[in-house]
């Protein structure tokens, strides 16, 4: 995947995403917000489609997409959501790249060289990125009639809508509402029990996939603890998940189990009920298809081998749908990746989201061990993660001072067990959509979609003019 070549294969053009199509701009931000003895600068990507802005209207929008952990070109084309509402509302879309992500490098690409580079990569840097952004729309887009201000409502899923929450309750004064899809806010520590994301998830796998498919995957992390063991176990599972490098060393297990969490993660996250497209195709209801190919693969055996290569067909189905791949994202050999360091980085420092297993569950028991972490982190960082600094942040529980934020979720997304679920103020109200996997209300509409994705659209719809109403009526 070797994300570093593009920014340097990068070239300013026409870019077409899923129906709109956008101008990719870039606009230099500092490197470090917080600081008025440096004003060194970077250029921060962001794609832009101006097309439906009315500038005489007294309450058209800025809607903006604030990005997450990728390059942004992948959110405009997996979100539809802005350019279906944008006619509507006669708003200017943005779609803002986060930094360290896609091209948009403080450093170039030493950024992710050394600890003196990386430190920049902050939640609260992004959202400062995103606010003189918005900042420097509003003056290359003035409304006719000066007095009117321009409402600017802000768009995220998952940690892209954490950002948006957070936007709106750090700069209610440039942001005017925000929606918040498949947000885990409240996935940090003593905020919601450790051991709740791996019980929704092998619940939600239940339902989709069927028990006999759970209680394969549930058995495999024994399967393969026992064929590691052995050299000659290992060299077996090489050739059967075909990592980037032999898996020689007995560590090297873990990695595979942790691939693996993660697949079954990003599955039922992204069980949409028609075809998707992520790192390569996936067909409608992806956890039906591969966990049928699962069960029929191992046709009741009980064979660790026959077992394991039926979950590696799996793989197969969910990573390799182009059939180009060369091996399997991991390993200690794997090409660097941006997402996946920056992320890694930012797991280590701000975002520290407990996760345990009590071993009912079809994943591998296990406590959250935050020390072990910690020396981990500094071991690929050279820092280690603050328990408290989000909570201490973003206001942790204490949000009902907030206001006008929509929290989305599907309260059968693992990931719902982090969010927010019941209306927290007057105008922060949380939306539940079932069968809205994680983010699916941020898609483009689809004729398959469940009802309850439609509703929350019209929902939305109702809520911002409200919104952008109640701006304008101000002044
Ligand atoms: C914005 O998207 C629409 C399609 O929905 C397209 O017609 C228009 O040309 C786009 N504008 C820009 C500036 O790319
Ligand atoms: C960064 O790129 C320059 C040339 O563009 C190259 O000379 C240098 O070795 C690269 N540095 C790293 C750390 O990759
Ligand atoms: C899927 O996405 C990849 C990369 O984003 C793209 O190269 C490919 O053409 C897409 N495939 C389909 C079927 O849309
Ligand atoms: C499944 O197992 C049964 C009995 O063990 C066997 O007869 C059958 O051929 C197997 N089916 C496949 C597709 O391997
Ligand atoms: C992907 O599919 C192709 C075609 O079936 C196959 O040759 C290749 O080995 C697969 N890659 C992986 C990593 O499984
Ligand atoms: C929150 O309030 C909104 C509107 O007042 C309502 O539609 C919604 O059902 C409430 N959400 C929950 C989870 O009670
Ligand atoms: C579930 C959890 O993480 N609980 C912790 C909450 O905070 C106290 C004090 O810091 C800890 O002792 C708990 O373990």
């Amino acid at each position: 995947m070797g994300r570093f070549v593009i920014f340097l294969a990068f070239a300013v053009g026409n870019v077409a995403a899923n129906g709109c199509t956008f101008k990719l701009k870039t606009f230099d931000v500092k490197v470090d917000h917080f600081s008025f003895t440096s004003t060194v600068t970077f250029p921060l990507r962001y794609l832009i489609n101006d097309t439906f802005w009315n500038p005489s209207s007294r309450v058209a929008p800025i809607f903006i997409y604030t990005g997450n952990e990728g390059d942004v070109h992948w959110f405009a084309e997996n979100t539809g959501l802005l350019c279906e509402f944008a006619p509507y509302f006669e708003a200017i879309i943005v779609f803002a790249e986060h930094r360290y992500y896609g091209w948009s490098m403080p450093f170039g690409n030493l950024s992710y060289s050394e600890p003196k580079y990386l430190r920049y990569l902050t939640s609260s840097q992004a959202l400062a990125d995103y606010v003189d952004l918005i900042e420097e729309l509003k003056i290359a887009y003035p409304k006719q009639q000066k007095q009117h201000p321009t409402p600017v409502i802000a768009f995220g899923g998952s940690y892209g809508g954490m950002l948006s929450a957070w936007i709106r309750m750090k700069y209610p004064g440039v942001v005017t509402g925000a929606l918040a899809a498949s947000a885990p806010i409240w996935m940090f520590t003593n905020m919601t029990s450790c051991d709740a994301f791996n019980r929704v998830a092998t619940s939600s796998y239940r339902i989709t996939g069927g028990n006999e498919c759970v209680d394969i995957i549930r058995k495999s992390w024994a399967a393969i603890n026992r064929i590691g063991a052995s050299d000659e176990g290992r060299e077996w599972l090489t050739k059967t998940f075909k990592p980037c490098n032999p898996m020689n060393e007995l560590s090297d297990i873990k990695l595979l189990k942790d691939w693996l969490v993660n697949m079954w993660v990003n599955l039922i996250m992204a069980d949409y009920p028609y075809p998707a497209n992520f790192s390569s195709p996936l067909p409608p209801y992806p956890v039906k298809v591969i966990c049928k190919k699962i069960v029929d693969s191992v046709n009741d055996s009980s064979d660790d081998k026959q077992l394991l290569a039926g979950i590696s067909e799996g793989a197969t189905i969910f990573f390799n749908g182009t059939g180009n791949l060369k091996f399997m994202e991991f390993g200690t050999q794997c090409p660097p990746d941006s997402e996946v360091l920056g992320w890694g980085y930012q797991l280590c420092t701000e975002m520290v989201m407990p996760i345990c297993d009590t071993g009912d569950t079809m994943f591998e028991k296990g406590d959250w061990d935050i020390e072990s972490i910690s020396d981990n982190c500094y071991k690929k960082y050279k820092v280690r993660p603050e328990v408290n600094y989000i909570r201490n942040m973003y206001g942790g529980k204490a949000i009902s001072a907030s206001s006008n934020i929509i929290f989305s979720n599907d309260p059968m997304d693992p990931w719902s067990t982090g969010g927010v679920l019941h209306n927290v103020s007057e105008s922060s109200i949380a939306v539940l959509i079932p069968g809205g996997a994680h983010h699916m209300d941020l898609r483009p509409s689809d004729p398959l979609e469940p009802p309850s994705v439609k509703q929350a659209r019209k929902l939305y719809r109702s809520v911002f003019k409200q919104w952008v109403n109640s701006l304008n009526d101000k002044f």
